[in-house]
């Protein structure tokens, strides 16, 4: 059977089976086709560890090939038409010529990340340093990020600061805390209108006495005391294990200061593995709290952040993205009036079974309609390897 003719089967076969829960499949196809997630620069080069960085010489090294496999990806997939970009990794004379070539490439420059770790004299700190000079100088180059993106328009400016000592009594925390907090309003006054500051936590690594920004606490206290174009930036992989990632994002979600993901996968520390290769279920429940009907998602960025070190980079975008579209379109199904009413009355049974059902339900027939709908390949990974 040719593969449309068995996708249309499959479709009407789902789509029969959901209206019996009064589900109506084009409303969760609609909105898996309005689904967007950008892709990052840095993902398409070939990751390493601190051991080492496998290569096979077809990784593209520079922004421009990388903007090329992004396209690739785009293409097959049609819901990654942006590209964060991370500056000085991505850095050129003229930023005319990214924004032409993304243009020419259909895509759009997303957020920008400044780098705050790499530099030698970030030894001891940018944003945090005794040294007054390295504060200004970590602060100026955070308002060139913001000129930066001036040029691609872009809306995010994305800030994660790996502040912190490594031993006890090493740094003062109260200093500390005040030359941040300096530091970002500087920043926040110098933001245009039409773009936020996300600011990201990690709690540890590369400092592992004491991180600065080490939760979302932190990153929320900041964002509200700067204002309404301070958000928080959540990495998946920046927490302690056993943290419950989705009760962090619904708080953020209540404040109105949740502003976007680094979406990756971690089974230790900060592994970013590829999305939902690890914990789908916990991606599901992320997932579910972002597809509340209370929830304001208009402007929040899904974002992926990954390291490939043995996959082929391109191929584990489209893997990732994959992932992404199937998990979405099952926290879309979620009962919520039932879930509602089982948590009302207290029935735990319930009220896990009706999230259950969910992700039990194979979405793969609304996936592929979403595509097909799109006009492209109903399997983008297989159509890249043909
Ligand atoms: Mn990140």
């Amino acid at each position: 059977m040719p593969e449309v003719e068995r996708l249309n089967r499959d479709y009407e076969h789902l789509k029969e089976q959901l209206r019996r829960d009064n589900i109506d499949i084009e409303n969760i196809t609609n909105a898996l086709m309005c689904l967007e997630i950008e892709t990052p620069s840095w993902g398409y080069g070939r990751g390493g560890t601190k051991f080492g960085k496998f290569v096979d010489g077809n990784e593209p090294t520079d922004i421009f090939g990388k903007l090329e496999e992004a396209a690739k990806v785009n293409r097959l997939t049609g819901i990654a038409p942006s590209v964060a970009i991370h500056i000085p990794w991505d850095k050129v004379d003229d930023y005319n010529e990214i924004l032409n070539k993304a243009d020419h490439l259909g895509l759009r420059i997303g957020a920008i990340n400044p780098n705050l770790f790499e530099d030698q004299d970030y030894k001891y700190g940018s944003l945090t340093n005794t040294n007054p000079d390295i504060r200004r100088k970590a602060i100026d180059h955070i308002l060139e990020c913001i000129e930066i993106g001036k040029i691609f328009n872009s809306k995010i400016l994305s800030l994660w600061l790996s502040d912190g000592t490594n031993y006890p009594g090493q740094g003062d925390f109260r200093d500390r805390k005040e030359w941040i907090e300096e530091s970002l309003s500087e920043v926040y006054e110098n933001l245009p209108d039409y773009m936020r500051l996300l600011i990201e936590y990690k709690f540890f690594e590369p400092a592992f006495y004491h991180t600065d920004i080490f939760s979302f606490g932190i990153a929320l206290d900041l964002a509200k005391k700067l204002g309404s174009k301070a958000q928080v930036l959540v990495d998946l992989g920046h927490h302690p294990r056993g943290t419950n990632i989705p009760h962090i994002v619904a708080y953020l979600l209540s404040e109105c200061k949740l502003g976007g993901f680094h979406l990756n996968d971690a089974k230790y520390a900060d592994d970013d593995l590829t999305t939902g290769s690890i914990d789908p279920y916990q991606l599901f429940l992320i997932f579910v709290e972002l597809t509340d009907p209370r929830s304001d998602t208009s402007e929040l960025a899904y974002m992926i952040d990954q390291s490939h070190n043995e996959k082929n980079p391109t191929e584990a975008m489209i893997q990732t993205l994959e992932n992404l579209q199937h998990i979405y379109a099952k926290s879309i199904l979620v009962d919520r009036e039932k879930l509602k009413a089982s948590q009302m009355a207290n029935d735990t049974i319930e009220s896990e079974e009706t999230l259950m059902k969910a992700f039990r339900t194979d979405v793969t027939p609304i996936v592929k309609m979403a595509r097909h709908k799109k006009g492209l390949p109903l399997s983008p990974l297989k159509e890249l390897r043909k």
